[in-house]
């Protein structure tokens, strides 16, 4: 309906629009239509409202996640070609899931709020309206099913690729979450819907806290956002860059098997090599230290009786020793 008010609007061009028109147009009441204008605004449209005349559109949001703004000269061969951008949606891996099968390798979903954001394992992930970036995208690689938690590395390393191209100090907590200063700023849920021998999909979710000035109190000392941290960084200028270096890392590794330049990223920008981290499995937690990432892409730790292990992603999640 949002879109619909908008396209309304404009095609009014430079005159304004009165509340009862708009609301005659598009059989809806006044007050639903004073409702759709302030939830505008607070995604940034620029709507000049003015008493008796109406509403006339002054400025679109630059920072808006539609296909337009994002795949605008996008230099990708198959990531983005299709985006379907929401106001908000229950969860995009959710909704990507269910449009999977008829869906082209590379779709993106994209909603500017959630309100049933999955994080692993049935957890919450909070995603408030226009505050961040919580978008899946829908992926059919023609590899074996084992293989497809490497992508969850390809998407962590695409993620601090980005954002360090784009001047943002983070770094990747081995296997899905992207930290600044300690404290989680993004994170990567990977579903897969497979055969024995083949990958009917992938559905690759992400989310990330961009504007978030204040978290709930569950997350508020676990979670960080980039404007938290003094990165003023534009949504569609973070998505473009994702898209790009997701795109590039992902065919070396389905095309060519290649994971060198993924894990050269990983571990140069991880959070955990060298240091002491809890291991947490049900109810036990380890202190080990952690030694590497393997060419597998699995971790290498070092238990406290010596003894050198490898950890499979999925199995377990980790703490740092400081901080989250
Ligand atoms: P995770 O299970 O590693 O992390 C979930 C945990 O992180 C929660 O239990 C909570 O403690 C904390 N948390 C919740 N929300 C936030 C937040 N906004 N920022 C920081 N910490 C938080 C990580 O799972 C994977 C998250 C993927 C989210 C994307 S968004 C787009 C896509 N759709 C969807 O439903 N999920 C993915």
């Amino acid at each position: 309906m949002r879109e619909k008010i908008i396209e309304t609007i404009l095609n009014n061009q430079d005159e304004f629009i009165s509340g009862e028109e708009l609301s005659k147009q598009l059989g809806i009441s006044r007050a639903a239509v004073w409702k759709h204008i302030k939830v505008l605004k607070e995604q940034g449209y620029n709507i000049e409202s003015v008493n008796k005349k109406g509403y006339k559109l002054v400025k679109k949001p630059d920072d808006l996640l539609t296909y337009n703004n994002i795949c605008h000269e996008l230099d990708t061969n198959f990531m983005g070609r299709k985006i379907e951008h929401f106001d908000t949606i229950c969860s995009t891996n959710d909704y990507a899931k269910s449009i999977a099968s008829e869906s082209l390798d590379g779709t993106i979903i994209i909603s500017e709020e959630q309100t049933k954001g999955k994080g692993r394992l049935g957890r919450q992930w909070h995603s408030k309206i226009s505050e961040g970036i919580w978008m899946s995208a829908i992926l059919k690689p023609n590899i074996s099913p084992y293989k497809a938690p490497f992508i969850t590395l390809i998407a962590g390393a695409s993620i601090v690729s980005a954002l360090n191209k784009l001047g943002v100090n983070s770094q990747i907590k081995w296997p899905n979450d992207i930290i600044i200063n300690n404290k989680k700023v993004a994170g990567i849920l990977t579903e897969l819907s497979a055969e024995i021998e083949r990958i009917n999909y992938i559905v690759l979710g992400i989310g990330i806290n961009v504007k978030t000035m204040e978290f709930s109190q569950e997350i508020s000392e676990i979670a960080t956002s980039l404007y938290k941290e003094n990165y003023r960084i534009s949504r569609v200028d973070i998505v473009r860059s994702i898209i790009v270096e997701f795109e590039r890392l992902y065919l070396d590794y389905i095309n060519k098997g290649l994971k060198e330049s993924t894990l050269k990223i990983c571990r140069e920008y991880s959070a955990i090599i060298g240091k002491e981290i809890y291991i947490l499995q049900g109810d036990s937690k380890e202190l080990v230290k952690c030694i590497d990432i393997n060419d597998q892409g699995n971790l290498v730790i070092k238990d406290n009786s010596d003894k050198t292990r490898e950890i499979m992603s999925g199995e377990v999640s980790i703490r740092g020793v400081k901080g989250y």
